[in-house]
């Protein structure tokens, strides 16, 4: 009985461990049309301002969103926003994938602050916890969307593009 018990306990804390280790070395990247390409772990992130966001989940209840503002970190790494956001910029678009191979899509003017009345949310944290196993360090928080299909998890890379037609 004991044996099970100290094996059991190896086995919870090799899990946590596991865990632990995902959560500190997940790193995402934004490239493309930049001018610096960066690569964030989750530490990284607790350099920009806290923004919290509640909302409600899919389950329509309301939680409480932690991260930075994705425009900030776009900002970081030289995407023109802001006073740049205009003319050809203009048809920039930002492709987000995730570790499953999820993707979608927002036009900069969507993330950017001076043209949207609402922060997408680069989320790190939900209702005071890590975001659960299966949804990676980072997800985003999209609340004008009424359907949650743009609240993408695992997020690996946010790429830059032009539209060109
Ligand atoms: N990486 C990844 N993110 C994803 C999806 C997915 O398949 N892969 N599905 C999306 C869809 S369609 C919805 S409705 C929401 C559901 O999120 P939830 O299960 O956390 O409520 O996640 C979105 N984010
Ligand atoms: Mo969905």
């Amino acid at each position: 009985m004991k044996k099970i018990t100290t094996l059991l306990t190896a086995f919870i804390l090799f899990l946590l461990a596991n865990q632990l280790l995902a959560q500190t070395t997940t790193t995402l990247s934004i490239e493309g049309e930049v001018l610096r390409p960066l690569k964030f772990s989750l530490q990284d992130l607790f350099h920009f301002p806290a923004v919290e966001i509640k909302t409600k989940d899919r389950d329509n209840k309301e939680h409480s969103f932690k991260g930075v503002s994705l425009a900030a970190v776009l900002d970081s790494a030289g995407v023109t926003l802001g006073k740049q956001l205009r003319g050809e910029n203009l048809s920039k678009y930002v492709l987000v994938k995730a570790a499953d191979g999820y993707e979608v899509v927002f036009s900069l003017a969507e993330i950017d602050p001076e043209f949207a009345s609402q922060t997408i949310l680069l989320a790190t944290s939900a209702d005071g916890k890590p975001l659960p196993a299966g949804e990676g360090s980072f997800r985003l928080v999209v609340p004008q969307d009424k359907k949650h299909a743009r609240w993408i998890r695992e997020i690996v890379t946010v790429k830059i593009l032009f539209s060109k037609d």
